[in-house]
């Protein structure tokens, strides 16, 4: 674990909670997850050029479910090979809705703590009945999962004070996109830069975040994402709900309009974040909700007009959707932060919940 990060595990005068200076400080972790895959190249390529599998799950429970939601459709992109995200819960109790009987499935199980029981036993499942290879992510090298997998990508910079994963899923991220990225090598270098795109990020938008974080004006959250983007939009409403307990729900951007539009008024946020292949239907979503009363936010790639949108953050990466996902994070996280320290939450230890969920006789 680097100095900067065993430096800043207490709560430092500079922040004033573990998430805010978790969020602020995630483009190391970034890093950290380049070099972890960069460490483990030629065993990721071995595994990508002799594919002993038919297909791959990726799964996990929570923020790593919405994790797995992002990074299955990039593993099919990617590597031309189908590739489904299920809750470990799904895939342990129902199996057969899962692997079809023919299936050679390859596992990828992702999950910060390492703990996590559904995720342990679905994981042990697996290996019992497909005996296929098991792939996992996540932040703490001594984990069980770690101990169940074939190939670990462990990002020990992820690690986390606050129970809310943030650093730790944008890592994880960086981790599997970089991955991925290792089927087309060119890409895996571009990657690179991504650390300090992050860093210019928050410095840029941070206080939009705020602002619009405390606007109480602002009284519910639609996220809206498709392709490589749901699962970014599915972790984005879950910090929302999680950090802040606000009325926030997750869409695919064009089913926004097959009825959930019936709930935007004048006090609502629409957040999208922007695929490149079919950015411009998503504006025209954007503002025909802007049209019905709501404020609308854009992430994407290129700048949009605030004819278009009220409000617009754009990462200008030069990168492809398959190699920039995690640029969306940032700014939502810190938007979630801020509500939830306008609405008297904190963050650190949301209501409710805790940072590893281990079920009743388990370890
Ligand atoms: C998964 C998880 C978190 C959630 C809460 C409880 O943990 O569901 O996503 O925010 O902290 O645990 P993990 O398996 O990724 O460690």
């Amino acid at each position: 674990m680097s100095n900067e990060t065993q430096l800043t595990n207490s709560i430092s005068a500079e922040y004033e909670s573990h998430t805010l200076r978790e969020i602020l400080t995630q483009s190391t972790a970034w890093s950290a997850a380049l070099e972890v895959v960069a460490a483990k190249k030629e065993a990721i390529r071995a595994l990508w050029k002799a594919k002993p599998f038919s297909e791959v799950l990726v799964t996990g429970c929570g923020s790593t479910y919405y994790l797995s939601q992002a990074v299955a459709p990039l593993l099919q992109q990617q590597l031309g090979v189908r590739a489904r995200a299920v809750p470990a819960s799904e895939l342990l109790f129902f199996p057969a809705t899962v692997v079809a009987p023919d299936s050679k499935p390859l596992l990828l199980a992702i999950s910060r703590s390492g703990h996590t029981t559904e995720t342990i036993r679905a994981t042990q499942a697996f290996k019992k009945h497909h005996n296929g290879p098991v792939v996992t992510i996540g932040c703490y090298p001594e984990a069980e999962l770690v101990g169940l997998s074939d190939l670990a990508l462990i990002i020990d910079d992820g690690q986390e004070q606050s129970v809310v994963q943030t650093r730790s899923f944008s890592a994880m991220l960086v981790a599997a996109q970089a991955a991925t990225a290792l089927a087309h090598e060119p890409q895996f270098e571009r990657m690179q830069t991504l650390p300090t795109l992050g860093e210019q990020l928050m410095t840029a938008h941070h206080d939009l975040a705020q602002r619009l974080g405390e606007d109480k004006h602002i009284e519910r959250f639609y996220f809206l994402g498709s392709g490589l983007q749901y699962g970014l939009a599915s972790e984005a409403n879950l910090k929302m709900k999680e950090m802040s307990l606000s009325v926030s729900e997750a869409f695919h951007f064009m089913e926004f309009r097959h009825g959930p539009m019936s709930m935007v008024n004048e006090h609502t946020l629409v957040v999208g974040l922007l695929s490149d292949h079919a950015r411009d239907y998503e504006l025209t979503v954007l503002r025909e909700m802007r049209a019905l009363g709501g404020q609308t936010l854009a992430l994407a790639e290129q700048a949009v007009l605030t004819t278009d949108v009220d409000f617009s953050v754009s990462f200008n990466s030069g990168l492809s959707e398959a190699n920039r996902g995690v640029l969306y994070l940032p700014f939502l996280q810190l938007l979630g932060y801020y509500r939830a320290r306008a609405n008297g939450q904190t963050p650190d230890s949301p209501h409710n919940l805790t940072a590893v969920v281990v079920l009743d006789g388990e370890k």
